[in-house]
């Protein structure tokens, strides 16, 4: 077995360089936890940018891609496989669409989702050919492909790589006077945005932000489509943050019809897998989905029979292990505790988020170095975390801890902060 810096000399050497990864070396996984090469543990708690919300190597979502991948991988879509269509019935009526398309990669959910909203534009809406405008928020993170990238309001995702792809506009996020005034455009086909924008720093926007702005759009007659790529499958404490108050009380859906909001599209990935596969998927109804016909979009690996099966299982083990009543209850009690030892320390600007999808402002400007020092202390403390935007400290741990391990990777966090001094 090589030595930990010794991996990381062979990416170095062998890997492109679009990474700049904490310097741990993981080899093992189960739930919660993660185990380096040297043999210690750790809290996870980035879980995959939220890919791993059903715990690492989840055995019932293993065991079904193991079973699945010995059965039957791969047929293409040039024909049928018995496992799509039970995937796209169990996604389709659990979230209330007419149909699912689904696709691999998070960008290439968003990507369908670009190409539904211009199609619908073209022949719903009426919108004259090549006019057709999707709205977006500034600082969105919607995935790297040449076209998002185009509409990112981030240098290092756009920087160098243009020209930029036309038809998209960027506006405030958690402003709906100027989302009022960009929908006054008629050749506006769809507003694309996050519910919490995760990139940005776990950005929580007001109350009544995606209610006005799904309400907004419907009046304006232009798609209001929710990238919950993040956000979604549990994380924020329901299935979907878009689902606002509800409880999912006894794991039925209930659509409070105060909070909760229908995306025309919903856009989901990551832990659609529980990370086991790259899974995504876009959801609409039919007058939408069906603008796109047989030849006109897909993917070789789309639907694929693993996919199906995993993503089928990956959904049945939120439901029945509760997850997002637990992101819920464990988010609100992870939240008062930082703010209780936490929340006058000098180091701590803020700390917010919803479910298990929190942040914590470093006090530090975004160039400084203390939020990455510090995530290499609770790194040798135990507690995997990644700083984004330099000075913000993402915690999304898998929704599986159990609330006394909680505790335990809590009382790490609070004592690494403590006892951090900064270099
Ligand atoms: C990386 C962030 C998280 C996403 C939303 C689409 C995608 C993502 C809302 C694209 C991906 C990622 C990818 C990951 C870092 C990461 C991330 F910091 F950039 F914002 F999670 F917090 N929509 N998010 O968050 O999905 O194509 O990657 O499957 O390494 O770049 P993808």
């Amino acid at each position: 077995p090589m030595k930990p810096h010794e991996y990381i000399d062979q990416e170095d050497r062998y890997g492109a360089h679009n990474y700049h990864p904490l310097p741990v070396v993981l080899q093992r996984g189960e739930g919660p936890y993660v185990w380096d090469v040297e043999g210690n543990r750790y809290f996870d708690f980035l879980s995959a940018y939220s890919a791993v919300n059903q715990g690492h190597s989840h055995p019932r979502i293993v065991g079904a891609l193991v079973d699945q991948a010995r059965t039957l991988a791969l047929t293409s879509r040039a024909f049928y496989n018995d496992q799509l269509g039970a995937m796209e019935e169990a996604m389709a009526t659990r979230f209330g669409y007419d149909k699912v398309l689904a696709m691999n990669s998070g960008a290439e959910a968003v990507e369908t989702a670009l190409k539904l909203a211009r199609r619908w534009a073209y022949d719903v809406k009426g919108v004259s050919n090549d006019q057709a405008i999707i709205l977006v928020a500034s600082q969105n993170f919607h995935g790297r492909t040449s076209t998002i990238v185009s509409f990112s309001s981030d240098p290092d995702s756009y920087g160098g790589f243009g020209p930029a792809m036309p038809g998209f506009q960027i506006i405030p996020y958690d402003d709906l006077a100027a989302l009022d005034r960009a929908l006054t455009n008629p050749n506006v086909a769809a507003f694309l945005v996050e519910p919490i924008q995760g990139e940005a720093g776990v950005y929580v926007p007001s109350d009544g932000y995606i209610e006005g702005a799904a309400a907004r759009c419907r009046a304006a007659n232009v798609l209001f489509m929710a990238d919950e790529i993040q956000t979604g499958i549990g994380r924020t404490g329901a299935w979907l943050a878009t689902c606002g108050t509800c409880s999912c009380a006894a794991g039925r859906c209930e659509r409070d019809p105060q909070t909760y909001v229908r995306a025309d599209v919903l856009i989901l990935g990551k832990a659609l897998s529980g990370g086991v596969y790259p899974i995504s998927a876009v959801l609409a109804d039919d007058e939408i989905m069906l603008t796109i016909k047989p030849g006109q979009h897909g993917s070789t690996f789309g639907g694929n029979p693993i996919a199906a099966r995993v993503a089928q299982v990956a959904l049945q083990v939120v439901e029945d292990e509760q997850l997002m009543q637990r992101a819920r209850r464990q988010g609100a009690h992870f939240r008062d505790t930082l703010a209780r030892d936490l929340g006058s320390h000098p180091l701590v600007a803020l700390i917010r988020g919803r479910g298990l999808l929190n942040a914590v402002v470093i006090n530090t400007p975004e160039d400084s170095h203390v939020a990455w020092d510090l995530c290499v202390a609770m790194a040798k403390a135990g507690v995997l975390a990644k700083p984004t935007h330099g000075n913000i400290i993402r915690f999304a741990p898998p929704l599986v801890l159990t609330d006394a391990e909680l505790d335990e990777a809590l009382g790490r966090i609070v004592h690494t902060v403590k006892n951090f001094t900064a270099a």
